[in-house]
């Protein structure tokens, strides 16, 4: 993360108080919080991820371990979900620049924050990020990508057992756009996968948003 120079600013008391929030459903601390980690301007990605999803992850592992009920996480999600749009000022403040991204996720595939986290990334870098969100037919990926003559499009994976379906997600794809750059990530990775899905024709894997920004960057240097 970015060092911020935010006098006051101390990112892991503004995360203890926000993953707080989240576990006790107080939804105007996690928004106090959210608005002071923007306010300190680490970046979007600093947000996602070192806030966001930081949280997230710890969330799960609570679930996981039969310490939070199913009901507290479902309210942390659909709160952390409800936040992210606080970023919207900052995305839009730039012009379009013509290009544009299909973001989905697969088929069978519930977990959408990735996702909706990918495409706002292409939106910050000035792109249009269409995204389709969770269980997606990849018919319904393919006529936009048609509709919207799409650069790229990125497909997220949470789960292990989605990891078959981005296989069969990216052979379809591939056979309908010959051109289109094919992106995949997503937490699925965490636990293998990743020589899998690149040994399929121009399919790139990247983890995390810094990954996808730096991909951004060298694509928009060489068109
Ligand atoms: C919220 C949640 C749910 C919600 C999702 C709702 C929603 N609106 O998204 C619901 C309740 C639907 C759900 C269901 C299930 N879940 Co769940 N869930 C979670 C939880 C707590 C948070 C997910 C999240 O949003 N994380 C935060 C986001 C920001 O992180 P992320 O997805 O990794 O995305 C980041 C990167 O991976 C990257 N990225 C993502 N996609 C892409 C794509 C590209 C191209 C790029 C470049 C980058 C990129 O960008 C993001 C920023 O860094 C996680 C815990 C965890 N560790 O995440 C479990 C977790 C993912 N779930 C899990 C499980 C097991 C399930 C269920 C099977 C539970 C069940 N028995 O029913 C079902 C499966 C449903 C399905 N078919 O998909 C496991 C998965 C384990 C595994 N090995 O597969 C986890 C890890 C929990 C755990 N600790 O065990 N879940």
């Amino acid at each position: 993360m970015n060092q911020p120079d935010k006098p006051g600013f101390v990112p892991e008391v503004v995360y203890r108080a926000y993953l707080g929030g989240l576990l006790t459903h107080d939804l105007q601390q996690c928004h106090a919080s959210f608005q002071q980690w923007l306010e300190a301007d680490t970046g979007l990605r600093s947000t996602y991820e070192d806030l966001v999803r930081r949280s997230l992850y710890q969330v799960g592992d609570l679930w996981e371990r039969g310490q939070i009920s199913v009901a507290t996480e479902h309210l942390a999600t659909a709160n952390s979900e409800s936040l992210l749009n606080l970023t919207y000022p900052r995305l839009f403040a730039q012009p379009r620049n013509g290009k544009s991204a299909v973001i989905t996720c697969v088929p069978n595939e519930y977990h959408q924050i990735g996702g909706k986290m990918v495409a706002d990334v292409f939106e910050l870098h000035g792109w249009r990020g269409y995204f389709l969100g969770a269980n997606t037919p990849e018919g319904e990926a393919i006529t936009l990508i048609a509709e919207k003559r799409s650069e790229v499009v990125a497909l997220s994976v949470a789960t292990t057992f989605g990891l078959a379906e981005v296989v069969s997600a990216t052979a379809l794809i591939r056979a309908a756009f010959p051109e289109v750059a094919i992106l995949v990530g997503g937490q699925a990775f965490r636990w293998g996968g990743k020589e899998r899905v690149e040994r399929l024709l121009g399919v790139r894997c990247l983890t995390s948003l810094g990954e996808l920004e730096a991909w951004i960057k060298e694509h928009d240097n060489h068109v």
